[in-house]
């Protein structure tokens, strides 16, 4: 190393001050504000950021698998168009969400490597078998009306990239909560067999869509401190509650009954009571032990797989691409 490249090195050290940079990051998100990408942020924000997003970002693409076991079974030509264009939408929000977690310095290749290792979590839900065509109705109303429970607060993150990402996921997925609440609605309405299909789908997505929100406050060891950082702006059971409180009346509307026999309005509280949900399940399904584990994992890898060729395709004309233009630039 030169001196003066030293001398620069140790300007810039001297410059950069770690007690500064922690400083302006508290000040912003004591100010509401956002992080950006360029902007110095502690490793621990970092890292927790990397881990939600790209679990988010595996959630939608393993998420497109119970759906599209329907498409070629759904019930008309506008069911299966509807339910396409809503699968290509997940895998559209997987692409934004690796975006947005790349900015944050781990490449796409490797977030992957994570999921299809069995290393990186995604969402306990997409371990669970869609059944019958209702189960395209619960799905829409039960784990889509969750997940925008859970993402609309995510749209005010303090990481910008993640946060502008949510805005759009969030206008998606509430065509996707209304598409799955029609074909309920259409089955419960139906003929007593099409009925006893949507409550039977209802009963077995309930428990399940209310773990989505994570498990309960006292065994969830990252809410804290991401409430602390406005990742998360509520708490698990917080927004598991306000989802509670959103669907009992839309059931009614159904016509289905939630099963759950101690769910209750509490006047005192101003909330529904709900029965003690299944955590052993829950942490069985997280651990890689639900019923879909092994199968969702083993499709996605095979789909990863067989796309090698497209990848390598992309690849070489970005090369060729960058050839021809360092070809004109040294002519000209
Ligand atoms: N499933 O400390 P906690 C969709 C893990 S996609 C699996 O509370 P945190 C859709 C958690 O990761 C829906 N794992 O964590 C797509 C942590 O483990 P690690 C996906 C879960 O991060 C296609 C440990 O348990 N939504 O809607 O503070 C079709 C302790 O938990 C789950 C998102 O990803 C779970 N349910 O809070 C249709 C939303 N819950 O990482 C629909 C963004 C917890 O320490 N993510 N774990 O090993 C979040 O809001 C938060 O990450 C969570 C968990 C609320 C999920």
């Amino acid at each position: 190393m030169s001196d003066t490249v030293r001398n620069l090195q140790q300007t810039v050290d001297d410059v950069f001050d770690t007690d500064a940079a922690q400083a302006y990051f508290d000040a912003i998100i004591g100010d509401d504000s956002r992080i950006e990408p360029r902007d110095w942020m502690p490793d621990a924000y970092r890292k927790t950021l990397t881990r939600q997003v790209s679990q988010h970002a595996h959630s939608e693409i393993i998420g497109m698998q119970p759906e599209a076991n329907w498409i070629t079974r759904a019930p008309s030509l506008k069911r299966k168009a509807i339910l396409m264009a809503k699968v290509q939408d997940e895998a559209g929000h997987g692409l934004y969400l690796y975006s947005a977690a790349e900015t944050l310095g781990t490449p796409r290749d490797v977030l992957l490597e994570q999921l299809h290792t069995g290393k990186a979590k995604y969402s306990s839900i997409f371990n669970y078998p869609a059944r019958s065509w209702a189960d395209m109705g619960a799905i829409g109303w039960l784990v889509d009306g969750a997940a925008i429970c859970n993402q609309v607060p995510l749209c005010r993150a303090s990481y910008g990239p993640y946060g502008r990402a949510m805005v759009r996921i969030c206008k998606e997925e509430s065509f996707h909560q209304r598409q799955g609440w029609e074909i309920l609605y259409e089955l419960s309405h139906g003929t007593p067999a099409q009925k006893r299909m949507a409550q039977d789908a209802v009963n077995r997505f309930y428990g399940p869509a209310l773990q989505m929100f994570g498990p309960p406050d006292d065994a969830s060891p990252n809410s804290q401190q991401s409430m602390a950082w406005n990742i998360k702006r509520f708490s698990n059971d917080e927004l598991r509650q306000r989802f509670v409180d959103m669907i009992v009346p839309q059931a009614e509307a159904l016509e289905l009954t939630l099963p759950d026999p101690d769910l209750a309005w509490n006047e005192e509280r101003g909330h529904y009571d709900y029965g003690e949900l299944d955590w052993d399940e829950f942490f069985g399904v997280i651990k890689g032990n639900g019923p879909c584990n092994a199968q969702r994992l083993a499709r996605r890898v095979e789909a990863h797989e067989n796309g090698a060729w497209v990848r390598e395709a992309a690849r070489e004309y970005a090369r060729k691409q960058q050839a021809a233009t360092a070809e004109t630039a040294a002519v000209a």
